[in-house]
């Protein structure tokens, strides 16, 4: 049995065009105007699905599929999110919610009946730009974070996520968990380079890396850009830099990765030596031991750097993921359904935080990756062949429909 490539790949273009601004960026930031036009879309392929539409109160939509037979049974559950970051690609996250959609239509169409119910589910905020922290609505889901605090959320505008979902009309009504999945499979793209080096087809996903994200303040002096002699500035500017640069010999040891993605100056003038830092440290590493000492190492550089350069630094924790281990046996089942297809296969590791890693908290998950052209991502280049994304959807149709014991 195959998808439908054809109207798979005419989705991911479709959904791709939305949220696209004057200047051809895409951006559907959570809960924003853009993200809902998308969930409508999707909600669209689902009810053309037959789906039965669920949405619970953090937003995370649900198409079910059920029969009267197997409506008892605990459900596997796919998905993704279709939310992204600042001027995305098209591929992230969005293939595995239309390819999740695609599976189950493909069952429909071909008379296949299957044990238990499969459900495709579409999950808020996993991008984690507008409302931190990320993989919000499947940690919520997955029992992660209390749903009363997540909803007061400030965004990065100022906005409460609660009243954000109710204005795009995705303040559901159902518990998050109210479905106990038996397995989650996710279809993703690796974002990352080593598939498409290698030229290898399938990723079969046994585990992903830990994040921890954090926001660091750093307090200075405000002084004349021109008239303060270097030994008397107190810049705030220069620590953060100091500590960028820390970063990356850090990690360049550690075998880790680090990213200060976002920084503001204050009062942020050409010719004011800069008062205040703000800006956001994402450390990851696939060994928690090392990721714990990476951390270490950064507390005691701020107490180090608060001495040298006379600097005030406040830090405040956004996220703690610790690295997450996928079910051996789903990874199998990934690697068999692409050998039987003849597609060579890798088992890799997610340096991306995925859905997945939440749903793992909760039952035996796995992820399916294909392809990220020259390993690009979180960028408009993003790219995976339409080959690539349809091989990948065959496998996850293969995989979903032995786990959902289709008959
Ligand atoms: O941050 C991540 O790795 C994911 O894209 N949210
Ligand atoms: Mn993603
Ligand atoms: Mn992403």
């Amino acid at each position: 049995m195959e998808i439908n490539g054809k109207r798979m790949m005419e989705r991911v273009r479709e959904l791709g065009e939305i949220g696209k601004d004057a200047e051809g960026r895409r951006t559907r930031l959570a809960a924003s105007d853009e993200d809902k036009a998308g969930r409508d879309k999707v909600v669209e392929w689902m009810k053309d699905a037959e789906l039965k539409v669920v949405v619970d109160r953090i937003g995370n939509i649900f198409g079910i599929w059920e029969t009267e037979e197997n409506k008892e049974k605990k459900p596997i559950m796919i998905g993704s999110h279709i939310d992204s970051v600042i001027d995305a690609g098209q591929y992230d996250g969005c293939i595995g919610v239309i390819g999740g959609i695609e599976v189950i239509k493909r069952l429909q169409e071909t008379g296949v009946k299957t044990e238990r119910p499969i459900v495709v589910g579409v999950f808020t905020n996993e991008e984690g730009v507008r409302y931190s922290p990320d993989m919000m609505g499947s940690l919520v889901y997955a029992g992660g974070m209390d749903i009363e605090k997540v909803l007061k959320t400030v965004g990065t505008d100022g906005t409460i996520l609660g009243e954000e979902l109710k204005r795009i009309g995705y303040d559901g009504t159902v518990e998050p968990g109210f479905l106990q999945p038996e397995a989650f499979v996710e279809y993703h793209i690796e974002q990352g380079p080593i598939m498409d080096v290698e030229g290898i087809q399938i990723g079969a996903v046994e585990n992903l890396q830990g994040i921890h994200w954090q926001r660091v303040t750093i307090e200075g002096a405000a002084n004349h850009a021109g008239t303060t002699p270097t030994k008397l500035r107190v810049d705030a500017g220069l620590a953060a830099a100091k500590v960028n640069v820390f970063l990356r010999n850090l990690v360049e040891q550690s075998g880790g990765v680090a990213t200060v993605g976002t920084i503001e100056f204050e009062p942020n003038a050409v010719n004011v030596i800069p008062s205040k830092a703000v800006f956001t440290v994402d450390l990851r590493n696939p060994k928690k031991e090392k990721l714990d000492a990476d951390e270490k190492a950064l507390a005691e550089y701020f107490k180090e750097l608060e001495e040298t350069d006379k600097v005030k630094i406040i830090t405040e924790r956004m996220t703690e993921f610790d690295p997450v281990l996928f079910d051996e046996e789903i990874v199998e089942k990934i690697e068999a359904a692409a050998e039987k297809r003849g597609l060579s296969t890798k088992s890799m590791t997610s340096g991306a935080g995925q859905d997945a890693q939440m749903l793992a908290r909760i039952c035996p998950t796995a992820m399916i990756f294909v392809p990220s052209v020259k390993g690009i991502s979180h960028n408009p280049e993003e790219y995976t062949p339409d080959e690539n994304v349809i091989e990948g959807a065959n496998v996850f149709l293969d995989v979903v429909g032995e786990l959902a014991g289709e008959k």
